[in-house]
């Protein structure tokens, strides 16, 4: 085995230099240009002081016009724009969930969708009390997708998954009265209060802040991930690659991006068919590499271990390798520049969904019942263009890392199940990490999840705070945009092992893992709240009491700020490295980052400086075991 070597961030950024020179070549617009004529950013806007809810306006609020002309303050006037940011990102995921739903609703034995997991569709089937014995597998499947869709808009009652919860967590989100009901409801309910002359209370507004990332976090993206694993198969163990590095010059390269499995599952099941291969070959290549870009990414990489190209401001840079013969999107995180930048190259920019349709691209609607159709078309479509070709612009850096991923819940536990060496018998939960954890072999875990954003050196901060993290025996389970910095960086190699401290180091030998654990894409950070739950009833710990804290470093949209409202909703404090727009009012600033703590046992910190926000995770961490006396 050669020696193993991390990737820094210097040769990661050397390579998108490399590119950059193509794109001046060929006169390409990119998002690091773009981010110079954009800045310095309007400051209005980054603390939250600008409301255009109505057109008396816009207002925005100074010491000198403190309020706008509706007679709204300040603090209003921020939280109300920090709850319709969340509003955003619950309706995207949680409708992403909606979609994963109707595709289940089509599975059929002879159509495009099959079970892949039948025995989690009867768990979940039994947790929601719908019967099970002598059905039919998918028509039980019929039953459950028409359940899931009901907790979108049923007038009564609350998420069934809350039940999945600690009863303690589930007591605070009773008394606080942030129990999400139906998830669509609490979307508009959101878009309620916010409407002109509504709450202008910022308690209120945070508050349903809260509710409202609950439904997505225990709702909607619950739902995204349980049904897709449901249809694609639960993640396990698999070793796949990362980085620009894994695009392969011989072959056609078709880049899946976006978020949902349905589309991107179909492309990787096509393009693997002899047929396909066959036409890839008559047209001059030696085959076809699937590689992928954002979340979408994630999910393949989880379950058919297909290479990850890249994250978020990695999605330029897979078409200025000159060597991507289509880029396919379907929902979320694409940049609208990707329409533009291809036409400088032979590139074909694929938009597949009705939610997000973009200039200059070729628009081939896909749908579950056409899935077959669909896909086989864009396949062909990447294949016919593999001629376009303009060799003098093709260059792929050779980059690249191996990784290990397709940890979900059941697979940590049963990986977790190899590190029991006791008499009492802890297979089949999470005692033996909860041992590890007492007894100090591992001090602690952080969730890291998130995106790049451009007011974050890319990808430096989730690789830095990920190596400082496991020197010092904290586990990482991440997600998202960060588990791809994770596995560029190597961090997902089983060989980084040998960057941690003894303890960590001792685990990852014992259950033969990384010390970086890829749980999926951003909906799946749902996983992470089923795992913080079983932590808590294994241990006896309420959540908030687990050393165990979340962070986004470079966290950029306005799902990453649901998710945020969820996790701390959930009791876990959140580390974030960029600020949301709520620093323009005193009130919601203190609530954010300290009065939550009254309501669910965890808030927010924000700091910028990374290496700093490194230590504060540390410490509240050892303060988590300090007051548990462990
Ligand atoms: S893709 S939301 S940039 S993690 Fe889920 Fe990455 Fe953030 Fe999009």
């Amino acid at each position: 085995m050669s020696e193993f070597k991390l990737t820094s961030v210097e040769e990661m950024e050397a390579a998108t230099a490399r590119l950059l020179e193509t794109a001046e070549k060929v006169g390409a617009d990119t998002w690091q240009l773009r981010v110079k004529r954009q800045t310095p950013h309007c400051k209005f806007g980054e603390t939250g002081v600008c409301c255009r809810l109505c057109s008396m306006g816009p207002c925005r609020v100074t010491p000198k016009a403190p309020r706008g002309i509706c007679g709204c303050d300040v603090h209003g006037i921020v939280g109300r724009n920090f709850l319709n940011f969340t509003a955003g990102g619950s309706a995207t995921h949680s409708d992403h969930g909606r979609e994963i739903c109707h595709t289940l609703h089509k599975a059929a034995p002879d159509g495009n969708y099959k079970i892949k997991d039948p025995e989690k569709l009867i768990r979940i089937a039994k947790e929601w009390g719908i019967e099970t014995e002598g059905r039919d597998i998918y028509d039980l499947a019929k039953e459950v997708s028409e359940t899931g869709l009901l907790e979108y808009g049923k007038p009564f009652g609350t998420q069934r998954f809350l039940k999945r919860a600690p009863k303690h967590t589930q007591e605070i989100w009773a008394r606080e009265e942030i129990e999400p009901r139906a998830i669509d409801r609490e979307v508009s309910t959101a878009l309620h209060m916010t409407h002109m002359g509504c709450s202008s209370k910022s308690e209120a507004l945070i508050r349903q802040s809260l509710r409202c990332g609950l439904s997505d976090g225990w709702g909607g993206s619950m739902m995204g991930t349980e049904f897709s694993d449901v249809l694609f198969g639960t993640p396990k163990e698999v070793d796949t690659e990362a980085n620009l590095g894994v695009m392969e010059v011989e072959n056609v390269n078709i880049v899946v991006h976006g978020h949902d499995p349905s589309l991107s599952e179909m492309i990787c099941e096509v393009a693997d068919s002899p047929e396909m291969i066959a036409k890839a070959k008559a047209v001059g290549a030696k085959g076809i590499t699937i590689s992928g870009v954002c979340c979408t990414s994630n999910e393949v990489a989880m379950r058919r271990g297909i290479p990850m190209a890249g994250n978020f401001l990695q999605q330029e840079n897979v078409v200025l390798t000159g060597a991507c013969e289509a880029i396919v999107v379907d929902v979320q995180c694409i940049f609208p520049a990707l329409g533009p930048l291809s036409k400088c190259f032979h590139t074909k920019f694929i938009t597949t969904s009705p939610i997000a349709q973009m200039p200059d691209s070729d628009f081939v609607r896909f749908n579950s019942s056409t899935a077959g159709e669909n896909a086989k078309k864009i396949v062909e479509l990447a294949i016919d263009n593999f001629k376009n070709r303009k060799p003098e612009l093709v260059h792929i850096p050779n980059i690249k890392q191996k990784a290990t991923v397709g940890y979900s819940f059941e697979e940590i536990v049963h990986k977790l199940d190899g590190v029991t060496n006791s008499i009492v018998d802890k297979t089949g939960t999470t005692m033996p990490l909860v041992d590890c954890v007492k007894s100090g072999v591992l001090r602690g875990a952080v969730a890291m999840v998130g995106c790049n954003n451009p007011k974050i050196r890319p990808d430096a901060a989730h690789i830095e705070l990920m190596k400082k993290l496991i020197a010092n025996d904290i586990i990482l389970v991440v997600s998202g945009c960060s588990a791809q910095a994770a596995a560029k960086a190597g961090l997902m190699d089983k060989r980084a092992k040998d960057l941690c401290g003894a303890g960590l180091k001792r685990v990852c030998e014992l259950a033969d893992i990384p010390p970086v654990l890829h749980m999926g894409s951003c909906v799946d950070i749902s996983r992470m709240m089923v795992l913080a739950s079983e932590i808590a009833k294994d241990s006896g710990w309420n959540i908030s009491q687990i050393p165990l804290v979340g962070c986004a470093p470079e966290w950029m949209s306005e799902k990453a700020v649901s998710i945020g409202n969820y996790v701390v909703a959930t009791g876990i404090d959140t580390y974030l490295g960029v600020e949301p727009y709520a620093t323009g009012s005193e009130e919601v600033d203190q609530l954010l980052k300290g009065g939550l703590r009254d309501w669910v046992e965890a808030a927010y910190t924000v700091e910028s400086d990374i290496d700093k926000l490194g230590d504060l995770m540390i410490e509240a961490i050892e303060n988590k075991r300090t007051a548990l006396g462990i």
